[in-house]
């Protein structure tokens, strides 16, 4: 028998209604498949929703806006029900009872809702939503009307909304919309990038009734006897041209077929899908249900955003589930999402990294036009995989615009790039995925740093300028000791990967090495570098200088400036957060996460955290589950938990107050990480052994979790008890 416990970490509930908190719910009620991303808009629409239906790989730059975009398409969800002339709504007529029910296990949404209509008639609506996992177009939806008091006379009216822009910027020309004995087809061509794109829906109700169909609308009209109930299920799919040359027609194949197999059989294989997903993803917590409920919610939302069969596209910052960052991608994907997958599944993870690959000449180009060689990965990545960051930001309050640095200088995404691609091949010895893919990724970013250090002559050491390091309220600072560190790292790494190619695949590695022009001369460079790359350090405490000058910043209590949810440069000022010792998010605290023991002695970690865990704000979501996962290393239980509970509840809670733009996919992402590799400690030793070294919060009773390692799913379980 399932506990109570376990049945309601499952659960994700909103009841009563709110409608003040529309945009946040949308955001957190987000249905998806790794193909689309379908925000939990009300099918009746409200003032102020935000319906956002998002595909991956659909971006388009439109007209006057500085970057490309994640196209808004037409929205599949409006149902319209109308009983004795009265058109349902949650602020007409009277509500009697609410509940919206996001299930995380079997990824499905339902809202039950009690309604009185003005005249006196009391029916129960119940409204279910689905994106299918089994079948990545489709979007599925079933409407229930139930009459409790009264026999109404009901209209159900079902369209596709293709009014839809991105906040007011439209994307979409050649909108037309067909529509024929039930079914709805809306075709249209994104402005400038010219993807085609097709949503087209099928209907059937379960009693009988000829529906009228216009252009726009399909109808059902028919009488309800009291306690009497119908329902209506609709299936629409979505393609675009960058699945099919002939969308139209694929999207209403696939919407009438799907119809045919009905609502039950549907959901069937998607839960089984669903099922899948959890037996290696899932974690149990015992003794703690709250982290129990929220990491799995954190877990549910980016599985949902990860392609499933698709290697060109990669995770925004926000997910498919709002505007947010206009569907970016950032380093977000491979340091904070990417080890979940990469652990526990590990095909969605190869996907993410084949868009690095398939990306690779987004990055020559960049490295290129900023006349260096190698691959330079683009701080924000779209389907181009050039770079998409702005370089200004939305007017200010004063009007003035703030010049955005980190498309030109936030530089480490290479290497973050290059750790994520080691981690997945040391985790699944995929060396058929790292011998014609990996590799290169690893070795052309290596390229870029060897020709982007500069040697510093006086100094006999290598340096780099004009760097922003994770922290991003200090911008273009000399010498950032994450990136410097990072780049070392690296470039020992890139000798490594070239003698083992060498040694294990030899015509592979001579064919790719001659290709990249790593000769001798560059790797006899990539040592000297390595070996004397600059990392600014207080020798006597051991305590890394996050960039040259750093200790030199004027000191700001934060403790003083409790509470607090706006960011420290939002209140001090975009100039003047750069001259305080405020830093956004982990930063030293990354560097740790990342090298673990390699950083330095358990001495030095704690001598770090101890000066940097007190001036950091964390501006940014990324920064509170890495806290969790250093602290969690440091046996400082409290402050790991602390931090781990504050990433999980990011986006439950709003505790940022943005969950309008969408989920905060690293902190969701983090929040695994920071169990996996804070609390259970798990890591491989130098001969690629698995090995844990549990640092549990006290109050945990145990906490089970898969991984696959190398191929065999291994289950982790530790109690408190060790
Ligand atoms: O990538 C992050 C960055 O580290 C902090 N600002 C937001 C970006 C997107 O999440």
């Amino acid at each position: 028998m399932i506990s109570p416990i376990e049945q309601r970490t499952w659960l994700v509930s909103e009841s009563p209604f709110n409608p003040f908190k529309l945009s946040h719910t949308e955001t957190i009620f987000t249905v998806g498949n790794g193909f689309m991303g379908v925000r939990g808009t009300f099918e009746e629409g409200y003032a102020g929703d935000l319906a956002s239906t998002l595909v991956h790989g659909i971006f388009n730059h439109a007209e006057g806006d500085l970057v490309p975009d994640i196209v808004n398409l037409p929205n599949p969800l409006p149902v319209h029900i109308v009983v004795d002339g009265e058109v349902f709504h949650m602020t007409a007529g009277r509500v009697l009872g609410y509940r919206r029910t996001l299930d995380l296990k079997r990824a499905a949404l339902t809202r039950e809702v009690l309604w009185r209509t003005t005249q006196g008639v009391v029916v129960k609506l119940t409204f279910e939503r689905f994106a299918s996992l089994a079948a990545e177009h489709l979007l599925v939806q079933r409407v229930r009307v139930r009459a409790l008091l009264g026999s109404p006379k009901v209209e159900i009216r079902s369209s596709i909304d293709s009014a839809v822009t991105n906040e007011d910027v439209p994307h979409l020309t050649d909108i037309q919309q067909r529509a024929a004995e039930g079914d709805l087809l809306i075709t249209a061509r994104t402005n400038q990038s010219r993807y085609g794109i097709a949503v087209a829906a099928a209907h059937s109700l379960s009693t009988h009734s000829a529906p009228s169909t216009s252009a726009d609308q399909v109808r059902y009209t028919f009488d309800l006897p009291q306690e009497t109930e119908v329902s209506l299920t609709k299936v629409s799919a979505i393609y675009t041209t960058r699945q099919s040359k002939t969308p139209d027609q694929a999207a209403q194949e696939a919407a009438r077929a799907a119809l045919a197999k009905g609502y039950e059989s549907l959901f069937a294989s998607h839960c089984a899908a669903w099922e899948q997903y959890w037996h290696t993803s899932d974690v149990h917590i015992e003794g703690d249900e709250v982290a129990q409920k929220a990491i799995r919610f954190t877990t549910y939302h980016v599985l949902i955003a990860a392609p499933r069969h698709d290697e060109h596209s990669s995770i925004g910052a926000k997910t498919l589930s709002g505007p947010g960052y206009k569907g970016h991608v950032f380093w977000d994907t491979e340091l904070f999402m990417l080890p979940m997958l990469t652990l526990t599944q590990p095909k969605l993870a190869r996907n993410l990294l084949m868009y690095r690959y398939h990306n690779l000449g987004g990055a020559r180009n960049k490295a290129r036009a900023n006349g260096y060689e190698g691959a330079m990965f683009p701080w924000e990545s779209t389907d181009t995989g050039e770079e998409t960051t702005p370089q200004w930001s939305h007017p200010q309050p004063d009007g003035t615009r703030i010049r955005i640095w980190t498309g030109d200088t936030e530089q480490h995404i290479s290497t973050d790039i290059a750790y994520a691609v080691l981690q997945y091949w040391q985790w699944t010895g995929d060396d058929e995925f790292f011998v014609k893919h990996g590799a290169e990724i690893v070795l052309d970013t290596a390229v870029f740093w060897g020709s982007r250090a500069e040697y510093n002559t006086e100094q006999d050491r290598y340096e780099l300028k004009m760097q922003i390091g994770p922290d991003e309220y200090h911008e273009n600072v000399d010498n950032s000791a994450f990136t410097n560190s990072m780049v070392r790292w690296h470039l020992q790494q890139a000798l490594a990967v070239r003698q083992w190619l060498l040694a294990h695949h030899a015509q592979a590695a001579e064919a790719l090495l001659a290709r990249l022009g790593i000769t001798a001369e560059r790797c006899a460079l990539w040592e000297r570098i390595a070996a004397k790359m600059y990392v600014p350090r207080d020798p006597e405490t051991g305590v890394l200088e996050q960039f040259d000058g750093f200790f030199n910043l004027e000191r700001l209590d934060l403790t003083h400036w409790q509470p607090r949810v706006a960011n420290m440069d939002w209140i001090l000022g975009h100039a003047r957060a750069q001259g305080v010792m405020v830093i956004k998010q982990a930063d030293i605290v990354m560097l740790m996460a990342l090298l673990g023991e390699q950083f330095g002695t358990l001495e030095e970690r704690q001598a770090n955290w101890d000066f940097y865990y007190p001036i950091v704000d964390h501006g940014s979501s990324l920064s509170p589950s890495t806290h969790a996962w250093v602290a969690a290393r440091l046996n400082l239980l409290e402050d790991a938990y602390k931090m781990f509970i504050y990433a999980a509840n990011i986006d439950l809670e709003d505790l940022k107050g943005n969950v309008r733009d969408g989920i905060h996919a690293a902190a969701s992402g983090g929040v695994w990480q920071a169990l996996a590799f804070g609390f259970v400690g798990l890591g491989l030793a130098d001969n690629g052994e698995m090995q844990v070294a549990p640092a549990l919060p006290p109050h945990w009773q145990s906490v089970t979790l898969r991984v696959y390692h190398r191929g065999q799913l291994k289950t982790i379980r530790l109690t408190a008890e060790g």
